[in-house]
This record gives structure tokens, C-alpha cells and sequence, in this order.
């Protein structure tokens, strides 16, 4: 497991960037939320990633071509060298770790290849014997920070070591559809860390390797006084999504639940009407979980399980406007989904006495009533899909007044909503429908959410299948 010190890297290349540049954000990348995400298409291998991409690295023009690996010796000799700068040396730091090459800093670019390198890592989510490079960071302050190898042309697997050169912290191979590596995580400053670019399945040759702190969210509110007053005023304006937030401007925070449960995130404003969207993951473009839009009688709300310090990064973002606005993060003590049994047969939502719980995407968290403003009320229950493959199901729910259905991934209310349907009808005669596939076997919870606050709604569900 540890390497060799004497051993010779003959074709490391190392580029340190003449100034880092948070803003160097690709807004083609960074507009979208996890919802139309390419990223977002399935469970990818790493672990304690985040599986949206941010910003996108400038792999050089060495790495493109694949010609910096047959750079003369004396030539990578020199570029190293260059690089050295007083962020990797200098008299105050320790000597180098015996296991690793170089030291390396945030806002560093390396681009490399593992083409002569030894085997002398095996990472925990790689695979195989691959060629490796080991380099030392000590991380400059504490933060989340963002390593990718994004841009190699090999199969990459990365990984975070200990400063004993032994123990995983953090293991990468997969993020989203392609092959290459990426870890999002808090450090701590002045900690040392080892940085293993691996090979996967034996793969070698030219890779691109960059830390980079994490500048979006914005804020980290974990441990912070709630609610928090806030405002959009000189946010900028880079996202928007499934509940709007285009051409205004927006702010992000990241937080970490103290414990696990059920959270609400609500944000109200008198300047502006928000929209709400929240994600999984440390930095924005995470999956998108749900979002949900307010108005001048209600907030807007995001209602999830989560389990203890898994971050998530929520987007405040507006409909019309901009101005100061106040985020309230709280646990609720409710069962989510509330019904312990699937739905069957006929059902009410009592408008006084039924609880509110979550809320949708496609339709507001409330409205005004002869009461004045409120939430809807809603029921929730477990959700089993188990098609045959040929099979195809319609899920219908009918009632005598408006309301909207949707359905979320998992069994407690932890996953993303995945379907939102308002019902259509007119008089007394509503439904809602929605369709099932093979392809959506799995758990989920389905939501029943009245769209009337001074009147109760009759609910019923007609399935109809089709082998
Ligand atoms: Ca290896
Ligand atoms: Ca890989
Ligand atoms: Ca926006």
C-alpha cells in the first residue's frame, strides 16, 4: 500500500493556475438543476459525492491531445519546477509525505499521465491493478472542496487518503455517465491529505486533476441561528428551475441536519414571490429533490427526511423580483408518509383537521381562505410498484373537488418527487392520473394534497393495469 519514495515519476506535469477564479463557472452547466441533469441518471459508484457537475475545468491544451505524457523528461522537469510555488514549498511547511510525488494546492491544475507510473494504491470503488500518482495537499482552509479528474482520457479512480498513506477517506471511480472521478467533500484546514489518481480495471495514460473550493451554495447555514433573514439583492442570477427562478436573481445555502427527521425548508418574502429548490449533495446541481413556490399569503416550502449531516443545497430564487427575504429551517415531529398502509378505497382530506405535511412542486403549499392564509392539507402512503415487464399500469385518483397528486422516491420521504399532477375536472367530478412502467419498480410515497383550504375533498383510487 505505500509507495516507494525513490521511485521515479518521469511524466508528471504540473500547471498551478496564475490566479484561482471562483466565478469560472460554465453557466450552460451550472443553470440547470438536477432534474434535467444528465448527471442525475442513476447511482453512480463514488461515495461522498455529489452526483451534479459544476464548474467545468480547462484541461489544458496538453490534455486534449494527449502529447503532454511525451514530453521530453527535462521539459516536465522544468514545468514541475515552475509550478513550485510558495503554496506546495516553502520553509514553514513539513517535509513530504513519503507515499506521495509532490505537493499539489486548491485552484491547481495537474494534467499527467500514469502511463510509467508504479501500481502502488488500491482504492476501495476501483477495480483491477491500475498505475498510480500520489500527491500530498495540505488544505489552506477548512471548506468543502470540489476534486475531479474530469477532462482524463483514462478511466480514473480517485481517492482521498489519510496522511498515514493508508487509510480511504474518500473513494471515487464514476460520476453520472462517464468514467471519470469526482469527491465533494469538508476538509479541514491545515489538514494533510493524500490525493490518488488511480487507473481502473488496469487503465493507464493521460488524466487531468483539479481541486477547487466549492463556491456554490454561497452560504453554509449549518449551526446557524434560524430563521435567517436574507436577501437576492446583488445575488447573481445563474439558476432557475423546475418552480421558476428565471431572470432574477438567486441565493444559495448549504445545511447539514443535525439529526435525522423531517425537515421543512420555507422561505417567505414581501418583496418577491419565491421559488425554492432543493438539492442533494454539498454543491449546487445535486439532485433535485422537490422545490416548491410562494406567495404573498403563503411560503414556499420543501418538506424531506433527512438523515444526520447529509448535506443538501437549497436555491432561494424568484418569480418577480428581488429583495430580502426570511429561511426558516425546521424539524417536524409528523410520520411522513402519514398512512402506514397503501391507498385503498375511499378517503377524505377534512379541511380543518387533516394534517399539512409536504407540498408540491406543480401547485402552491396554500392559499387564503375565508380564515385567511394557509397551507393545504395532504395524506401520504406508501407506494409498492412491482410490474411484470410487459405490464403497464394507470394509477387514478378521482374526487369531487381540485387536488393534486405526486410521488416521491423512497419509503420515508427522503427522494426526489418524481411526478406532480394536478387534478382537471370541473363541478364535482376530479382525477388525477398516473402512469407506471417496469422501469419505475422501486418504493415510493404517494401524496394526496387538497387544493381548497375551507373545504373538505373525497378521494378515491382506480388502478387499471394492462399485461
Ligand atoms: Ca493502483
Ligand atoms: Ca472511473
Ligand atoms: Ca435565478
Amino acid at each position: 500500500m505505500v509507495r516507494d519514495p525513490s521511485r521515479r515519476f518521469l511524466w508528471l506535469v504540473l500547471y498551478v493556475s496564475s490566479c484561482f477564479n471562483p466565478d469560472a463557472v460554465d453557466p450552460a452547466v451550472s443553470e440547470s438543476f438536477g432534474g434535467t441533469s444528465p448527471t442525475d441518471a442513476g447511482p453512480t459508484e463514488e461515495t461522498e459525492t455529489s452526483s451534479g457537475g459544476r464548474t467545468s475545468i480547462d484541461a489544458g491544451p496538453s490534455s486534449s491531445d494527449g502529447t503532454e505524457s511525451g514530453l521530453p523528461t527535462a521539459e516536465a522537469s522544468t514545468r514541475a519546477s515552475e509550478s513550485e510555488g510558495s503554496a506546495t514549498e516553502g520553509p514553514d511547511l513539513p517535509p513530504l509525505l513519503a507515499c506521495v510525488e509532490t505537493r499539489v494546492s486548491a485552484g491547481a491544475e495537474i494534467v499527467g499521465s500514469t502511463l510509467d507510473a508504479p501500481d502502488d494504491f488500491t482504492l476501495t470503488c476501483g477495480a483491477g491493478t491500475g498505475n498510480d500518482l500520489a500527491y500530498e495537499w495540505i488544505v489552506p482552509r477548512t471548506d468543502y472542496y470540489r476534486l475531479t479528474t474530469e477532462g482524463s482520457s483514462l478511466d480514473s479512480v480517485l481517492g482521498v487518503l489519510d496522511a498515514d498513506c493508508a487509510t480511504e477517506l474518500s473513494c471515487s471511480n464514476n460520476v453520472g455517465n462517464g468514467l471519470q472521478s469526482e469527491i465533494v467533500r469538508r476538509f479541514e484546514g491545515d489538514d494533510r491529505v493524500v490525493l490518488v489518481v488511480d487507473g481502473n480495471l488496469g487503465d493507464r495514460g493521460d488524466f487531468a486533476f483539479q481541486i477547487d473550493a466549492v463556491v456554490c451554495p454561497e452560504l453554509d447555514l449549518t449551526g446557524q441561528p434560524l430563521p435567517a433573514e436574507l436577501s437576492t439583492i446583488g445575488g447573481v442570477n445563474e439558476r432557475e428551475g423546475r418552480c421558476g427562478g428565471a431572470g432574477n436573481p438567486e441565493r444559495t445555502v448549504r445545511w447539514l441536519a443535525p439529526t435525522a427527521g423531517l425537515y421543512r425548508f420555507s422561505v417567505e418574502s414581501d418583496a418577491f414571490d419565491p421559488a425554492i429548490h432543493l438539492e442533494t449533495g454539498a454543491q449546487c446541481g445535486g439532485t433535485l429533490v422537490g422545490c416548491g413556490t410562494g406567495n404573498g399569503s403563503y411560503p414556499a416550502e420543501v418538506t424531506r427526511y433527512l438523515e444526520a449531516n447529509e448535506p443538501v443545497s437549497l436555491t432561494i430564487d424568484s418569480t418577480n423580483g428581488e429583495g430580502t427575504f426570511s429561511l426558516d429551517i425546521a424539524a417536524s415531529a409528523d410520520a411522513c408518509p402519514s398512512q402506514s398502509d397503501e391507498l385503498g378505497g375511499p378517503q377524505t382530506l377534512e379541511a380543518n383537521t387533516s394534517s399539512h405535511i409536504l407540498s408540491a412542486s406543480c401547485s402552491p403549499t396554500g392559499s387564503t381562505g375565508f380564515g385567511g392564509p394557509g397551507p393545504f392539507v395532504d395524506d401520504s402512503y406508501p407506494l409498492n410498484i412491482d410490474l411484470c415487464p410487459t405490464c403497464a399500469c394507470v394509477y387514478s385518483i378521482t374526487s369531487d373537488a381540485p387536488l393534486t397528486v405526486y410521488v416521491l422516491r423512497g419509503t420515508h420521504c427522503e427522494g426526489e418527487e418524481v411526478e406532480c399532477v394536478p387534478s382537471t375536472g370541473s363541478g364535482s367530478e376530479y382525477e388525477a392520473e398516473i402512469r407506471f412502467s417496469p422501469a419505475d419498480n422501486g418504493d415510493y410515497v404517494l401524496v394526496v394534497e387538497s387544493r381548497n383550504l375551507d373545504f373538505s375533498v373525497n378521494y378515491d383510487l382506480l388502478v387499471q393495469c394492462v399485461a
